[in-house]
């Protein structure tokens, strides 16, 4: 089956091309160049809808998007939906990190907990409408590391590594990410919807 990517963000186009090719590689993802709505939603399942509603309006075929982000506990869930513009108008992935990392410098270790989240809306032409959810928890590490993935990845630690060897997700590989991230989460829990398409 044939399935739109209703994003402009060329790092999630290729999260999704990989985990649908290593999880669902019955599909066809194909990507969306198509008009960008005004995402104004408060909440990541909002936007995640608005996105996918007009990419499966556009082309006809059912459509997948996703909104995400980071949500750090201490700060009440921020930058949360605010995370792709943190530190400004420009999407500037360097400076929302630096500006996050600063907000929590005097927070010390065991109170960094955050949890990447990633919301995913798929819309069939149709009108039928699902949401679902995936999070990957962990911390802020206190300085940026490694050079891969992209937005806050080298700031965020996730749980379950040994003690000792913990790397940021900026220093996984990105098959190593796309395993266990929040997106692949989410992606997962879609299974059985993605079965009717
Ligand atoms: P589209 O709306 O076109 O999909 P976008 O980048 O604007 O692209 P969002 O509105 O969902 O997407 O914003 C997500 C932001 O959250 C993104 O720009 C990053 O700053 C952050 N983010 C999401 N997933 C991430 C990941 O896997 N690793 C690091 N940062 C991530």
């Amino acid at each position: 089956a044939r399935i739109v990517l209703a994003t402009h963000n060329a790092h999630k186009v290729e999260e999704f091309q990989a985990i649908v090719a290593a999880t669902r590689p019955d599909l066809t993802v194909v990507s969306y160049d198509g008009p960008e709505p005004v995402e104004d939603g408060v909440t990541f399942a909002a936007n995640a809808l608005i996105k996918a509603r007009a990419a499966a309006a556009h082309t006809g075929l059912p459509a997948l998007a996703d909104d995400s982000g980071i949500c750090v506990d201490v700060l009440g869930g921020s930058p949360g939906v605010f995370s792709a513009y943190w530190a400004g108008h420009a999407k500037d992935g360097t400076a929302n990190l630096r500006l996050l990392l600063d907000q929590l410098s005097d927070i010390a270790d065991p109170h960094r907990a955050a949890q990447f989240v990633s919301t995913i809306a798929l819309v069939d032409p149709d009108g039928d409408e699902h949401v679902v959810e995936g999070v990957w928890p962990g911390r802020l590490a206190t300085a940026a590391a490694g050079e891969g993935g992209f937005g806050y990845d080298p700031i965020f630690v996730p749980d379950g590594q040994p003690a000792g060897t913990e790397r940021s997700v900026g220093e996984f590989s990105p098959t190593e990410k796309n395993a266990v991230s929040h997106r692949a989460r989410a992606f997962a829990a879609l299974g059985p919807l993605l079965a009717t398409l």
